[in-house]
């Protein structure tokens, strides 16, 4: 894979990099539809009001699965196409750009008794799935002064789990509510369960990675959103997640090699050479001013290949044509899994960068063409 960043920060000494191949994507590419095991399940469950799964390649239509016949809208053109969240099932998911992608889809309006469903790998922005509201409302969950936060007809629930949790990777979250009851479950695991909610009906359309009928959209990608007219315990929530990912699978990818660092006017490109493992999502790339860090990620969104679960070879990569720049540094601390895989950290020389920005000012004939 290639990519190129502003040199914005170099130690006068050196600069390490690093890329991170990082796990999560399907594990294999099998065949689509009610078979699989996930979306037979989800099928398969009780008071099931609306299914998108957001497979689709093309167009503004997002089919609903769920019999219902509530198919959604893709506004804002969002990233069809994008690589999934699910183990052994190559069905894609969608990206949303933060600045006025979403998903709108109806249904059944849910009001007592719920379950709202769905897989997010949450960048950026507030909440990620909503009523067609802009006060009290339905949330699955949104950041609160960096805790999450979900409502349930109309009334607040705040939790202890911080919103950086949930970000920056692929986590299964589930809101269920019953005769007032609530419980927020993420990857599985229930993290708040609550008392007293309001029974006001959820207002239609949901707005997927929008908050409501506001103005604050939600960047990352979002897959397999379902809704419920009933409440999953949490032995079913349980299940869901299980059948939704290979849990036994605790082995991350493998750290990317032949890392080669290239000097451009204004850049520094980055070449590596793709890592093989199925359950590569993509890649993150951090920087520092010492080899011994603090390191900082580069790329404000997970670098990905084409969701053809084969990686393309670094030639056939170059030759490819490039996704936009990552445009913005983040400072979200690793977690332990990316730390677990910083091994690889080749060192650029600035000293040896600046040399190669003065010799090519001497010699304006030769056109620099960056890969991104
Ligand atoms: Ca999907
Ligand atoms: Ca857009
Ligand atoms: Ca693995």
């Amino acid at each position: 894979m290639s990519v190129s960043f502003a040199p914005r920060t170099c130690g006068t000494v050196a600069a390490a990099l690093l890329v991170l191949a990082i796990g999560g994507a399907p594990a294999s590419a099998v065949a689509q539809g009610a078979s699989l095991p996930y979306a037979g399940t989800v099928l398969g469950t009780q008071g099931l009001e609306g299914y998108w799964r957001l497979g689709e390649a093309s167009g503004t239509v997002a089919a609903d699965a769920s019999g219902h016949a509530v198919p959604g809208s893709y506004l804002g053109a969002p990233g069809l196409g994008a690589r999934g969240a699910l183990s052994a099932d190559a069905d894609n998911a969608v990206r949303f750009d933060g600045g006025d992608d979403e998903l709108q889809a109806g249904g059944a309006p849910v009001a007592g008794a719920a379950t709202l469903e769905g897989w997010f790998f949450w960048e950026a922005g507030v909440a990620l799935m909503r009523d067609a509201t802009s006060s009290a409302g339905w949330i699955i969950a949104y950041d609160s002064g960096g805790r999450v936060a979900y409502r349930a007809g109309g009334t607040t629930f705040t939790t202890s789990l911080a919103t950086a949790d949930v970000r920056d990777g692929w986590h299964h979250v589930v809101l269920t509510v019953s005769a007032g009851a609530t419980g927020l479950y993420v990857d599985g695991a229930l993290v708040h369960s609550g008392a007293g909610a309001g029974a006001t009906p959820a207002a239609m359309p949901w707005h997927v990675m929008r908050n409501g009928t506001t103005s604050q959209f939600t960047r990352g990608r979002a897959d397999e959103v379902a809704v419920y007219g009933t409440a999953l315990d949490a032995a079913g929530v349980r299940a869901h997640f299980e059948t939704g990912r290979d849990t036994n699978d605790s082995a991350a990818p493998a750290p990317p090699a032949d890392l080669v660092a290239t000097a451009r006017l204004g850049r520094v490109e980055l070449d590596w050479s793709d890592v093989a493992d199925a359950d590569l999502d993509g890649y993150d790339v951090f920087r520092a001013t010492s080899a011994a860090g603090p390191f900082t990620r580069v790329n404000a969104s997970r670098l990905t290949t084409p969701p053809s679960r084969t990686p393309r070879s670094r030639a056939e990569r170059r030759s490819s044509t490039p996704s936009p720049p990552a445009t913005s540094p983040t400072t979200a601390a690793p977690t332990r899994h990316m730390r677990s895989l910083r091994h690889p950290r080749p060192r650029i020389s600035c000293a040896a960068m600046h040399r190669s920005y003065a010799t090519r000012a001497r010699r304006p004939t030769s056109p620099i063409r960056p890969r991104r």
